[in-house]
């Protein structure tokens, strides 16, 4: 194994890091909205402009209030659409439609082989994250990925930094041991937020966003055949994202921070 360093932990964000989801949320979306009876359906563009608001009910409430979406659902009405809506992604996800991104499940086993822990920091519902580690990496995946700070379990969401505050005391790491995978801007905010240096794999609806915070910025993790491309940050000795390169970009943000 490469020298990760004195690298304690990965934290994965989970939508747009891990897989390609926000097209299988946005079906899952506006199936519910179908299913409930709501004249509303969120186009591609619409969506991208949503995502900069985290959390699907909030996402929905959003809608409502600065869209002025009819009828004006209250909280209760969109606790209940955003349920069925989840149960409409856990169902897809099941059925197999989505793959992890290149080189995640690599780094993941390889982390585990390292003793290096593993964790997820996400505003999506637990729910999500179980169905898609369960499809993607098979029923025994709480061995790999230790640890789950997801949705509901904190009060405000990205890209505020409690969630990945969660996932430290979870984790009980200090942030500076600690390197967080992330594809939003609202994702890198939140890292940052709670000291942790950050990575970013930009995905399908994030390319184009603002990362000049981040200490490394590659086009995908990748794998052999897969080879990634650093966009900005330091170079890297093999053709893709490995655990030494990983130490390496955290010890940079540690220079980084005390600069
Ligand atoms: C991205 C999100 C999520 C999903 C929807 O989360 O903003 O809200 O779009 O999930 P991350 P829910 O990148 O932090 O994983 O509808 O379950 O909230
Ligand atoms: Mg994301």
């Amino acid at each position: 194994m490469q020298n990760p360093g004195t690298l304690g932990a990965i934290l994965f964000d989970v939508d747009g890091t891990l897989a390609e989801t926000e097209e299988a949320h946005r079906r899952a979306f506006n199936q519910a909205f179908h299913d409930f009876d709501l004249p509303w359906s969120w186009s591609r563009e619409l969506y991208g402009r949503l995502l900069a608001v985290t959390g699907g009910k909030e996402r929905l409430s959003h809608y409502v209030s600065q869209y002025g979406a009819s009828p004006a659902l209250d909280a209760a009405a969109i606790a209940d659409l955003h349920r069925h809506k989840t149960r409409l992604y856990e169902r897809e996800v099941f059925e197999g439609g989505l793959g992890l991104r290149d080189g995640v499940e690599r780094l993941i086993r390889s982390a585990a082989q390292a003793g290096i822990r593993v964790g997820v920091a996400t505003t999506t519902t637990k729910a999500n994250v179980d169905a898609l580690l369960t499809a993607t990496l098979g029923p025994g995946w709480d061995r790999l990925v230790q640890v789950v700070a997801a949705g509901d379990m904190v009060r405000a969401k990205k890209p505020e930094p409690d969630i990945y505050l969660l996932a430290l005391e979870k984790l009980g790491c200090a942030p500076g041991k600690v390197i967080a995978i992330e594809d939003s801007r609202n994702g890198l905010l939140s890292a940052l937020g709670a000291g942790i240096p950050v990575l970013v794999t930009p995905s399908s609806y994030t390319a184009g966003e603002d990362f000049s915070e981040a200490v490394a910025v590659v086009d995908r993790l990748g794998d052999p055949g897969a080879k990634s491309r650093v966009i900005s940050g330091p170079p890297l000795e093999a053709d893709f994202v490995d655990l030494g390169y990983l130490g390496r970009v955290r010890k940079a943000g540690e220079r980084g921070s005390a600069a």
